[in-house]
């Protein structure tokens, strides 16, 4: 028998933005297309031409500040209200941690107040040398130093070949979670393509949603084919109308 949830580990990629005009990675329209990743998303780019790299995130940066959070943005927005919101009682006894790939703000502006970017965010940068991290959302040049210890400048995202942010944290959540639900990644990336697999290790149940089958669609328990703005909200309203049901029951008045 499936256990109880208590605890919900969501992930997003690529996927949950593209309704909001941001563009994905992979695929015939996707951002690889245009661009070699080796050119601008591993360090050993940044050592050989800093100014590309800059160029290239500074440009997206600007196409990202048009964009604003869509429905399935707005459903998880809801999703961590009714968790972990401010309130001191949540609408539900159900705790959830959200964390994403994507390095926009769209989460942010959807409602979700915590999150982790794991793989950065275009909205910080940092220094090479001291690791002091700011928040930045102009562009930034070579020309850039840190106020601190006069260190050159980077943006605060991972790039191949490095370490994700907040690995601690997301594994022991992976250990804990009831159920793992994954949305709008290829799964073509690790670890994140590992996590999956590591919360059903732990009996976690799995849930993917995606427009297509993906690399590790066979690791799920469920498969959601469709847009996320669809899915997502649906699959939403129905976990907080169950699960507040089951909440309201558990109270003694
Ligand atoms: C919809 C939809 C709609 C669209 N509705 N769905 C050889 C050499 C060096 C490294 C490696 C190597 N072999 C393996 C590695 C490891 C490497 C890796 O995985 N490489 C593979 C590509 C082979 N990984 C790393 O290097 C990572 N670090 C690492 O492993 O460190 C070791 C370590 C592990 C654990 C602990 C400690 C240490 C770092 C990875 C960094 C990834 N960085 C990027 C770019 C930076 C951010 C940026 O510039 O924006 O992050 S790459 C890019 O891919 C980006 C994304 O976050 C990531 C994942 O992409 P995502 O989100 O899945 O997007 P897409 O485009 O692939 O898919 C979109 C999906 O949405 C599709 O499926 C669509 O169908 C779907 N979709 N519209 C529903 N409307």
């Amino acid at each position: 028998m499936a256990r109880e949830i208590r605890h919900i580990f969501v992930m997003t990629g690529a996927g949950v933005s593209a309704p909001s005009g941001i563009q994905t990675f992979r695929g015939s329209d996707g951002l690889w297309n245009g661009h070699k990743v080796e050119e601008v998303a591993t360090p050993w780019a940044f050592e050989e031409n800093p100014n590309r790299v800059h160029e290239f995130y500074n440009d997206r940066r600007d196409d990202m500040r048009s964009k604003k959070p869509n429905a399935a943005h707005l459903a998880l927005g809801r999703l961590y209200e009714a968790t972990c919101g401010m309130s001191s009682e949540t609408e539900l006894d159900i705790d959830c941690t959200l964390i994403t790939q994507n390095i926009d703000d769209l989460h942010e502006r959807g409602g979700v107040e915590q999150l982790v970017h794991m793989h950065g965010d275009i909205y910080s940068r940092r220094c090479v040398d001291c690791w002091h991290i700011e928040e930045h959302r102009g562009n930034t040049s070579v020309g850039d130093m840190c106020p601190h210890c006069s260190g050159k400048i980077r943006p605060h995202i991972v790039w191949f070949g490095e370490s994700p942010f907040g690995m601690e944290g997301i594994n022991l959540c992976l250990e804990k979670c009831d159920l793992f639900v994954s949305i709008g990644t290829s799964g073509l990336v690790a670890p994140a393509c590992n996590f999956v697999e590591i919360a059903k290790e732990n009996g976690a149940q799995t849930l993917e949603f995606n427009l297509e089958r993906t690399a590790i669609s066979h690791h799920f328990d469920e498969c959601v084919l469709g847009d996320v703005t669809d899915t997502v909200p649906q699959w939403i309203d129905r976990l907080i109308e169950e699960n507040k049901t089951k909440h309201d029951a558990e109270k003694p008045f």
